[in-house]
């Protein structure tokens, strides 16, 4: 007996180029790597060529993460014939310059979050991907808890009504790789290049999450930001330079949505002991759910229609074939992680590049929580605590 190697996909293929190759480019890079192996897709995304500014590091990194090729200029890399999907890693102050480039070059576009680092920025974007939707070409940014399944299967509870009206929503977003003072300054805290700080990194996803859960935007906020740290050592600097902390290290907002929700969110860098708590919890009049990425396989609901005696939370694994992204996966009970959501996140990207659909979340999403950004910081700018009296009861 003979076994023939089966014969090559025929899906008809798409060129994907990265720019960028760090955290986010490793875990978007695991996506392209897996996602045409695991998923059954009407394209077949090869991994053309990565870019980076420094040439011996960007080509042991494409060797890694398997790119074909690899580029330092990445406006050479935006005009490649193999290449019909620019994918952004890099930090927030190069997104809107590439993205637009790589639209007016004809190109798809997936752009990590958040979309921009300014409000004016994301405006460009979303022109630039206005014009190129009337070509064919889409553009998503990366938005990647939405893929999470257990997150997914509470969007299709919201949208099947087993909530009710939400009248609540409450999301934090903690992580603890701040609390030490000599954590150095690295990009992530510059202003010039990160935008802001937990605001951008982790409100992002909070208000992106938030609204798109309950299928509503937010219309109006009121917050607090602190830098609880505001020097830290200079990054690769010698001795004890310091340097200044452009940006928060925590952000406390309130918000209201079109749909009448009121929301709370709560994001920093400096929560000791929270890794990676994104915890979402939403209360309707028929119902909760509530979620924590740390738990990624589970969702909560309570279902306020059971009788009392039996009602309460209860934990569902999303782990069932018939859960979102699970029918590729792994049988009941065999749990997914962070990475998957990239894996996903390439797939659905995918499947409206082929069926010519605009993905989700668009930029015009992306500019939507830009705006909330900076309403926020606004908000905090302008301090408008109400004093207590010294004294008072
Ligand atoms: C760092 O805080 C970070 O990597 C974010 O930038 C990501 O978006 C988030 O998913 C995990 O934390």
């Amino acid at each position: 007996m003979s076994y023939d190697t089966p014969a090559p996909a025929t899906a008809p293929p798409l060129g994907v180029g990265m720019v960028g190759y760090a955290f986010m480019g490793q875990a978007h890079s695991q996506g392209w790597r897996t996602v045409g192996r695991v998923f059954d897709l009407p394209l077949s995304p090869s991994m053309a060529a990565v870019c980076g500014r420094n040439a011996t590091a960007v080509r042991a990194a494409a060797g890694r993460l398997g790119w074909a090729a690899a580029e330092t200029d990445w406006r050479a890399l935006v005009t490649r014939q193999d290449v019909q999907l620019v994918d952004i890693c890099t930090p927030g102050d190069s997104h809107a310059e590439i993205a637009v480039a790589a639209l007016e070059a004809g190109k798809h576009v997936l752009c990590e979050k958040p979309l921009a680092n300014t409000v004016a920025e994301a405006e460009a974007m979303a022109a630039a991907a206005r014009v190129a939707r009337r070509n064919g070409q889409v553009a998503m940014v990366g938005f990647n808890y939405r893929r999470v399944p257990a997150l997914a299967l509470a969007r299709h509870l919201v949208e099947q009504g087993r909530l009710g009206t939400v009248r609540h929503v409450r999301v934090s977003y903690l992580q603890d790789w701040l609390v030490d003072p000599d954590h150095p300054l690295e990009w992530r805290l510059r202003r010039e290049h990160a935008g802001s700080g937990a605001l951008g990194d982790l409100g992002a996803h909070a208000v992106d999450i938030a609204q798109h859960l309950v299928g509503s935007p937010l219309t109006g906020v009121s917050a607090q930001t602190e830098t609880f740290v505001r020097e830290r050592p200079l990054a690769g600097g010698h001795g004890d330079e310091r340097g200044t902390v452009t940006v928060d290290d925590a952000a406390l907002f309130t918000g209201r949505l079109a749909s009448g929700a009121l929301a709370s969110f709560e994001v920093t860098r400096v929560a000791a002991g929270r890794k990676n708590a994104l915890r979402v919890e939403l209360n309707g009049t028929l119902g909760s759910l509530a979620f924590d990425l740390e738990r990624l396989n589970e969702l909560e609901f309570h279902d306020d229609t059971a009788a009392a005696a039996e009602a309460g939370f209860r934990r569902i694994l999303v782990t069932e074939q018939d859960h979102p992204y699970l029918e590729a996966w792994w049988p009941p009970g065999h749990g997914l992680g962070y990475e998957h959501t990239f894996t996903h996140q390439a797939r659905d990207l995918v499947r409206a590049i082929a069926a010519g659909t605009t993905p989700a979340p668009s930029f015009e999403d992306g500019l939507q929580v830009q705006r909330v950004l900076a309403a926020v910081e606004e908000s905090a700018g302008k301090n408008s605590v109400h004093t207590l009296v010294e004294g008072s009861p």
